[in-house]
């Protein structure tokens, strides 16, 4: 396997009480698999499940386990996404 498949993972903290992600924005480059990690916190809130409208995706987050979405990077995107009640938003560009 060479360099160039390496897989792109970045790291998402929820927490409710932080203002929600953190960070609120996550840069994946064009080409490369890329999973995006959300990391729980022991303050969830309302943020136990993670909505991204563009991708179908709709997950839950039990405030133990880490989830990963793949985020798809065959051209250059912006994702949003939010919690299920669309208060907290963060926000993936791929470029
Ligand atoms: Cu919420």
């Amino acid at each position: 396997m060479s360099i160039f498949s390496k897989n792109q993972t970045k790291k998402v903290v929820v927490n409710a009480d932080n203002h929600g992600y953190k960070p609120a924005t996550v840069t994946f480059k064009v080409g490369k698999p890329a999973q995006l990690k959300f990391i729980p916190s022991n303050n969830m809130g309302c943020m136990n499940e993670v909505v991204f409208k563009d991708l179908g995706v709709d997950e839950k987050l039990d405030g133990k386990s880490e989830v990963i979405i793949n985020i798809p990077t065959d051209k250059p995107a912006t994702f949003n996404y939010a919690c299920g009640m669309d208060m907290f938003h963060g926000k993936v560009v791929v470029k």
